[in-house]
C-alpha cells in the first residue's frame, strides 16, 4: 500500500466511528429510526465520496507542524482528534456542495446524481445540508471542549463558514438565471467571488485548525498562512472553473454547468478580456442559455481563442510567485513553509 493509499484508508476508518457517533446523539433525542437512518444515508451519500483532500491535509498539516515523519507517530488519541477536525471540514464542504448544487442545477457530482436529485429526496436536501453542517459543532464539542483552543476552532468555522456564504452570494447575484449582462463580470469580481466562496473554507481553514492543535497560533504566523493560502485557493478555484469547460466529466465526477448557468467564471472573464466585437456579440447571444447548442457554440469560441494557452501560462506564472512567497516563509515561531509546499503539490496540474 502506498503512503497516500494507508493515509486515506486510515483516515476513512474514523468516518465510521463518527457515523456511530452522530447516530447515538439522534437516539438519545429519542427521534423515530427512521430518521435517523435517513441522517445516516446522507451523511454516507454526500460527506466521504470526493478526493478528501481538505481533510486529509489537516492531518497531513499537523504531522509536518510537530514534526512527525508520517502520522503513523501520533499517538491513537492524536491522530482520531486532529482526523475529526479533518472530517469536519469535509462536513462543511459536504453542507456547501448539496446546496450549491441545489443552486447551481447541478447534475451530478462525485460520479453519482446530485443529492436533491436522488428519488424521494428533493427539497428535503435543504434539512439535510443543515444537518450536514450542525454535526461539526456536535463533534467538535465532543472532542474538543476541554480545550484552550475550544473557541478559537469554533469561531474559525463560524467565520469561515460566513465568507464561503458570502461569497456563493455573490456568485450567485452575479449570475442571475434570466437575464445575461456579460458588463457585470469582471476578472476583479471574479476573484473576490472565488477567494471567499473556496479559498478560506478550502485552503486557510484546513492550516489554520492544525495550527490551532499544534498550538502554533502566533497572530503574525496565522497571517504568513493565510497570505499563501489564499491565492493558493484562488488558483484552484480556477483550475475548477477551467476543468468545468474543459475538463473531462470523468475525470471531475461532475458535469460542468458554468456556460449555461452564465457563471462569472474565470474562462468567460479571460475570453471577455480578449474578444473582438463579433465574438463579444456572440457571446451575448449565447452565454448563460439553457440550450445546448448555444452552449456548444460558446465552447467552440474559447477554443478559437485559446483559453486553453492562457491558462497553462497563468498556472505557470502563478506557481512561480506561490513558490517565491514560500521560499521567503519566517519560521522562527515553528510554522513551516513545508506545510504549504505540501498543498501546492496536490493542487498544481490537477485535472479531477
Ligand atoms: C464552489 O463553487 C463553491 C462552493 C462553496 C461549493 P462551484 O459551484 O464552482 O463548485 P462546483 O463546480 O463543484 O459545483
Ligand atoms: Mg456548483
Ligand atoms: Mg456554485
Ligand atoms: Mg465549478
Amino acid at each position: 500500500m502506498s503512503d497516500k493509499v494507508a493515509a486515506r484508508s486510515k483516515f476513512l476508518s474514523v468516518f465510521s466511528d463518527l457515523v456511530q457517533e452522530l447516530q447515538d446523539v439522534l437516539k438519545g433525542y429519542g427521534i423515530a429510526a427512521d430518521a435517523i437512518a435517513w441522517f445516516t444515508r446522507n451523511l454516507e451519500y454526500n460527506t466521504p465520496g470526493g478526493k478528501l483532500n481538505r481533510g486529509i491535509s489537516v492531518v497531513d498539516t499537523y504531522v509536518i507542524l510537530k514534526g512527525y515523519k508520517s502520522f503513523n507517530e501520533l499517538s491513537v488519541e492524536e491522530y482520531k482528534k486532529v482526523a475529526i477536525l479533518g472530517w469536519c471540514i469535509e462536513l462543511l464542504q459536504a453542507y456547501f456542495l448539496v446546496a450549491d448544487d441545489m443552486m447551481d442545477a447541478s447534475i451530478t457530482r462525485r460520479g453519482q446524481p446530485c443529492w436533491y436529485r436522488v428519488e424521494g429526496v428533493k427539497d428535503i436536501a435543504i434539512n439535510d445540508a443543515f444537518m450536514l453542517e450542525g454535526a461539526i459543532y456536535i463533534l467538535l464539542k465532543k472532542y474538543f471542549r476541554n480545550d484552550a483552543y475550544y473557541v478559537d476552532l469554533m469561531d474559525l468555522f463560524h467565520e469561515v463558514t460566513f465568507q464561503t456564504e458570502c461569497g456563493q452570494l455573490l456568485d450567485l447575484i452575479t449570475a442571475p438565471e434570466d437575464h445575461v449582462d456579460l458588463d457585470k463580470f469582471s476578472l476583479e469580481k471574479h476573484s473576490f467571488i472565488v477567494i471567499f466562496k473556496t479559498a478560506y473554507y478550502s485552503f486557510y481553514l484546513p492550516v489554520a485548525l492544525a495550527m490551532f492543535m499544534a498550538g502554533i497560533t502566533d497572530a503574525k504566523d496565522l497571517k504568513q498562512a493565510e497570505d499563501v493560502l489564499i491565492p493558493l485557493g484562488e488558483y484552484f478555484q480556477i483550475q475548477d472553473d477551467y476543468l468545468d469547460c474543459f475538463g473531462k466529466p470523468e475525470d471531475i465526477g461532475k458535469i460542468g454547468t458554468d456556460i449555461q448557468d452564465n457563471k462569472c467564471s474565470w474562462v468567460v472573464n479571460t475570453a471577455l478580456k480578449l474578444a473582438t466585437p463579433e465574438q463579444r456579440a456572440s457571446l451575448d447571444e449565447n452565454y448563460g442559455r439553457k440550450d445546448s447548442a448555444k452552449e456548444a457554440t460558446v465552447k467552440a469560441m474559447f477554443n478559437e481563442m485559446g483559453i486553453d494557452k492562457i491558462y497553462h501560462d497563468y498556472e505557470e506564472q502563478v506557481v512561480g510567485q506561490l513558490k517565491e512567497k514560500i521560499a521567503k516563509i519566517d519560521e522562527t515561531r515553528g510554522f513551516k513553509g513545508e506545510v504549504l509546499t505540501a498543498f501546492l503539490n496536490k493542487v498544481y496540474k490537477r485535472t479531477k
